[in-house]
């Protein structure tokens, strides 16, 4: 059973004893063909308590990590509103030394998270998982549409790495920005601070039909463990995880395995 007020599976700390946060930010403003990313935040903590707080795969339990759930952040205001309080609190939490799990809500949300880590940490670097290049500088008028936040991310990193692109309007196929899953160590340092926003749809949609803008191909489950596993060498301060789409999700499948993504990476990441 989960508790209520609804939580992330064993996210039952105090804030200050917290070493990982959970953040929902259920903003949907710039999806751009079907919603439901604002019922994604607590579709996943849902779905979490059908899960095992243990990983086989790193043989560890989320419950010894310390895992705070903060709730979701109020986005009944301007994105740009909503973008300046998740760049505050991704500040503040970051100083402290938390490391962060924010789940959206669509992908324009990693924008506030990576403003936010920069103000924290200083230079930060992204890796995207992603189906789509979300490289386009506008989408019908829209700066911060999701199909953008790639190209606004590369305006503010250095360093920005995308995995999982199968979807491109033409001119973007040449950017530098895009890796195959085995490229990544020699794309990424190991010295600077890691953010890794992962867009659901960079998986299968046969796996994960659940999201707003599902494309054919992808990577597997396996994958995205992979990553994990190869991340954990890595200084990843954060991640959000974004673009489910509870709606196009009748069995709920999508939202279980966002959810069991979630405690493998605190697990793989920080466990
Ligand atoms: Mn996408």
């Amino acid at each position: 059973m989960a508790p209520s007020p609804l939580r992330f599976l064993s996210a039952d700390r105090p804030l200050r004893e917290a070493r990982v946060v959970v953040l929902g930010v259920p903003l949907e403003r710039g999806v751009s063909f079907r919603g439901g990313p604002a019922l994604a935040p607590n579709a996943i903590r849902q779905a979490s308590w059908s899960l095992e707080s243990f990983s086989h795969h790193v043989r560890k339990d989320l419950v010894d990590v310390g895992v705070c759930d903060l709730g979701d952040l109020d986005v009944e205001r301007s994105r740009e509103e909503v973008f300046r309080e998740l760049e505050g609190s991704m500040q503040r939490l970051l100083r402290a030394g938390k490391r962060v799990v924010v789940l959206g809500g669509d992908h324009s949300v990693s924008l506030g998270c990576v403003r936010g880590a920069m103000g924290a940490l200083g230079k930060v670097q992204v890796l995207v998982l992603d189906a789509h290049s979300d490289l386009r500088d506008e989408y019908l008028g829209d700066r911060f549409s999701h199909a953008c936040v790639s190209r606004r991310l590369s305006e503010l990193v250095d360093r920005l790495v995308i995995v999982g692109a199968r979807s491109f309007f033409g001119p973007d196929l040449d950017e530098p920005f895009f890796a195959e899953l085995g490229e990544i160590p020699k794309k990424l340092s190991r010295e600077a601070p890691l953010w890794l926003s992962l867009d659901l749809d960079v998986l299968d949609p046969g796996i994960f039909p659940g999201v707003t803008n599902p494309e054919p191909g992808g990577l597997s489950y396996g994958d995205l463990l992979d990553v994990f596993r190869l991340l954990r060498g890595y200084g990843v301060v954060g991640m959000d995880v974004v673009e489910l789409a509870p709606p196009f999700d009748p069995s709920g499948v999508s939202a279980v395995t966002a959810a069991k993504l979630v405690i493998e990476a605190i697990l793989h990441l920080w466990g």
